[in-house]
């Protein structure tokens, strides 16, 4: 306790196409998701976020939920199909309304709206001209982050223009299980990389250019990597994961361009070709990405434990029977003190929103009625307390959301992982508060008595 200092900022988020349905309402446009939903097998309960949490026209009832909560923040993502259907053209008035009058209802209740531009929801019209391995993307992006911030920035001060390249990356180029659902397509997935960060430092210039007082950064999903043993291909291991999911994202954002040792990996497995990264690095391009940010944000959920297959010893670090979540991912809250640490000490950030954080588990309603999800409350606990304790150790951490205000539509598992502290009923779409979502309320308030 008394860790937090007045100005942290507690909050919890969500993102457009998990929670906001109406697919085609109101001249929305159609984004990769739509359309990678209705491709047979692809998402593991054969469902869509067609409706999703119908937040589109349930929004005044989650805003309530989130005035009592007592958060000071939420923090939510713009569908950009919603706001310019193709992605490039005319903008959408009826899409941007939507968005004017949530931002204005949350500053009604006190409540500051931290806005997300790109939660992965790609215009489908942007991806059938290329889509993210295409720098045109970028650049558009960036129109798109004009327009925005053109319609939101007199209320909205805080922005994050792209969050988890990594995922968007890797997720939808190589391992396939996430739109647009190519797989092993190494090059497309660091040309997408390259371009997501492009987008990123244009789209912090279109923000700054239209708002100048504005905070703008970039969330990454970050993962502290340990090695399994000190074997030394453990330790390689290591480096390469290490390599692949953090530094090759910090590193550039933080001038220091991409990382050699990685770059070499990339040649090796022949993501990277003879003509190296000129196949997608412009000039300049490094020093877009690396404008300086108004804060980090870092989406934690579990440590990578690094095993080469080929080691022969047994492991050192063993995570088998660590408590695990629904999705599988140990629970290990130090993992999220030491990646801040370490955040602090290779990157220097001037500040860290931590800005996803949280867990899924299956618990519904008992026959009380309630939602008793005693491992969420502990988990939300045991992350926040790491925080303070990285706070404590020097970190400038200003802001922890939990994720996620709803139980929602998580992506290739559809409805079948549950991350919210508010129980939803897919089928009737009522809303139940969890017994973590009055844990997480107790305890911000008990934080803010500390002060
Ligand atoms: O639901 C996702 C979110 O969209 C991005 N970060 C991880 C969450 C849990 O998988």
């Amino acid at each position: 306790m008394g860790r937090f200092p007045a100005s942290f900022t507690w909050g919890t988020s969500t993102s457009a196409y998990q929670i906001e349905g109406a697919f085609d309402e109101d001249g929305k446009g159609p984004s990769i998701w739509d359309e990678f939903v209705r491709r047979p097998g692809t998402i593991v309960d054969g469902s869509t976020g067609d409706v999703a949490c119908d937040h589109y026209h349930r929004w005044a009832q989650d805003v309530r939920l989130l005035a009592e909560l007592g958060v000071d923040a939420y923090r939510f993502s713009v569908s950009w199909p919603r706001v310019i259907p193709d992605g490039r053209g005319q903008t959408n008035p009826a899409g941007v309304g939507f968005y004017d009058r949530l931002v204005d209802a949350l500053l009604d209740v006190g409540v500051e709206p931290v806005v997300t531009l790109y939660h992965w929801d790609l215009p489908l019209a942007l991806a059938e001209r290329g889509g993210w391995p295409s720098r045109d993307t970028a650049e558009v992006f960036a129109r798109y982050a004009s327009v925005m911030a053109d319609a939101l920035g007199d209320r909205v001060r805080r922005w994050i223009t792209i969050n988890e390249p990594w995922v968007v990356a890797e997720r939808g180029y190589v391992y396939g299980d996430k739109a647009p659902g190519r797989r092993n397509d190494g090059p497309a997935a660091l040309a997408t990389a390259h371009h997501l960060l492009l987008g990123h430092g244009l789209a912090t210039e279109a923000i700054a250019a239209e708002r100048p007082e504005a905070q703008v950064g970039i969330t990454l999903n970050l993962s502290p990597v340990v090695a399994a043993s000190n074997h030394p291909l453990d330790i390689e291991a290591a480096r390469r994961l290490d390599g692949d999911l953090n530094r090759w994202y910090l590193d550039p954002l933080y001038g220091r361009g991409y990382p050699d040792d990685v770059v070499a990996d990339r040649r090796a497995d022949r993501w990277l070709g003879a003509g190296g990264l000129d196949a997608f690095v412009r000039p300049h391009d490094m020093e877009t990405i690396a404008a300086p940010t108004g804060f980090l944000g870092v989406n934690y959920y579990e440590r990578t434990i690094a095993r080469d297959p080929a080691t022969p010893v047994p492991p050192e670090v063993v995570a088998d029977d660590a408590a695990r979540t629904a999705m599988g991912w140990e629970s290990y809250p130090d993992g999220l003190r030491e990646l801040l640490g370490r955040l602090r000490d290779d990157y220097g950030p001037s500040s860290i929103l931590v800005t996803e954080n949280g867990a899924s588990y299956p618990d519904g309603p008992g026959p009380d009625g309630r939602i008793h999800d005693e491992r969420r409350s502990r988990f939300i606990d045991e992350h926040i307390d790491a925080v303070g304790a990285a706070i404590a150790e020097g970190v400038p951490v200003d802001g922890y959301f939990v994720w996620s205000l709803l139980d929602n539509f998580e992506w290739a598992f559809g409805y079948t992982q549950r991350f919210g502290i508010v129980w939803v009923d897919f089928a009737t779409l009522e809303r139940i508060p969890k017994d973590s979502y009055v844990r997480y309320r107790d305890r911000i308030a008990a934080e803010r008595r500390t002060r």
